[in-house]
């Protein structure tokens, strides 16, 4: 049986679905993925950038590569991939979205369940005090911005080394626990400790389809790879 009528009869049968998506779900919005994007972008690596260390040391570099990044996705719209799956949770009583993007495609797509593992790029918060804010400006190149109190602020997303949102860790690892299927969409599965709901969502039971345009790493433990593009393959999967 083709893969793709494989996998419409495992979503079909789902009562509770769980979905974790990478980068590569907003790759055909226009927005380059980590590998493309730090290629992209004068050859720095997220793990080089995305960094504490990093902004304490050339917070203008850091925030030129987020104002580049938020320009970019500010003129990005949902693709037919984030359609889908928010077409989806509309059909599954139980649905939640588990995404390590920051660029809020999801939410904008109609999806409501969405836990943002790594933070949003639309937050900034203070270095100092306990202040966040939402801001959609786009400065240019490379301004800093700062807090009411006056202190210098960052991107309120996770950086390498940073612990993720402890309230919405949990909730990404109960959605994985008691999903009966879980579906991990354009990721590279290598970020941790994202890429350990996978083989949790395995242990708890679940059955896991992958999409993915090329082989990651989690190929070897699930049950089912749908090799193609997500913004194709996850209309037809949801159509039917
Ligand atoms: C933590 C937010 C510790 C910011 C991100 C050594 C030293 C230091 C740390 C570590 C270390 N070893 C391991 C670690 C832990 C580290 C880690 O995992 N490092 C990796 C690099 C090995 N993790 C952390 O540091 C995490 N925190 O561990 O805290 C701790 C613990 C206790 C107490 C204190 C501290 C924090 C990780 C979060 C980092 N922040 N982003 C921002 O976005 O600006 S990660 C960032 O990169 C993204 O959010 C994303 O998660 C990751 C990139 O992954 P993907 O989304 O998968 O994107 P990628 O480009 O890689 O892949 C795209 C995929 O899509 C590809 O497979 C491609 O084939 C596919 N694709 C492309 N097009 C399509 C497609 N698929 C379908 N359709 C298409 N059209
Ligand atoms: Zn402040």
């Amino acid at each position: 049986m083709p893969a793709i009528e494989s996998a419409r009869a495992l979503l079909k049968n789902a009562k509770n679905i769980a979905v974790l998506t990478g980068a590569g779900i907003s790759a055909e919005s226009g927005i380059p993925t980590f590998r493309g994007a730090s290629g992209l972008w004068k050859q720095f690596r997220p793990e080089e950038l995305a960094t504490p260390e990093a902004f304490a040391r050339d917070p203008q570099t850091v925030w030129e590569w987020y104002h580049w990044r938020r320009k970019l996705i500010a003129g990005a719209k949902p693709n037919a991939g984030h359609l889908a799956l928010a077409r989806l949770e509309q059909g599954i009583p139980e649905f939640t979205l588990v995404t390590q993007n920051v660029d809020g495609l999801h939410q904008a797509a109609g999806s409501k369940a969405v836990l943002e593992l790594h933070g949003s790029i639309w937050t900034v918060r203070c270095t100092q005090c306990p202040h966040e804010w939402m801001d959609r400006g786009t400065a240019e190149g490379r301004q800093l911005l700062y807090c009411r109190c006056g202190a210098l602020a960052r991107p309120g997303v996770v950086w390498f080394g940073e612990v993720l949102p402890p309230d919405i860790w949990r909730e990404a690892e109960e959605a994985v626990k008691s999903c009966d299927l879980l579906l991990v969409i354009g990721t590279s599965a290598v970020v941790y400790p994202a890429a350990g709901l996978v083989p949790l969502a395995r242990s708890s039971g679940a059955r896991v389809m992958e999409i993915n345009i090329e082989r990651s790493p989690i190929a070897n433990i699930i049950d089912l790879q749908l090799t193609g593009q997500a913004g194709h393959l996850l209309p037809e999967l949801v159509e039917e």
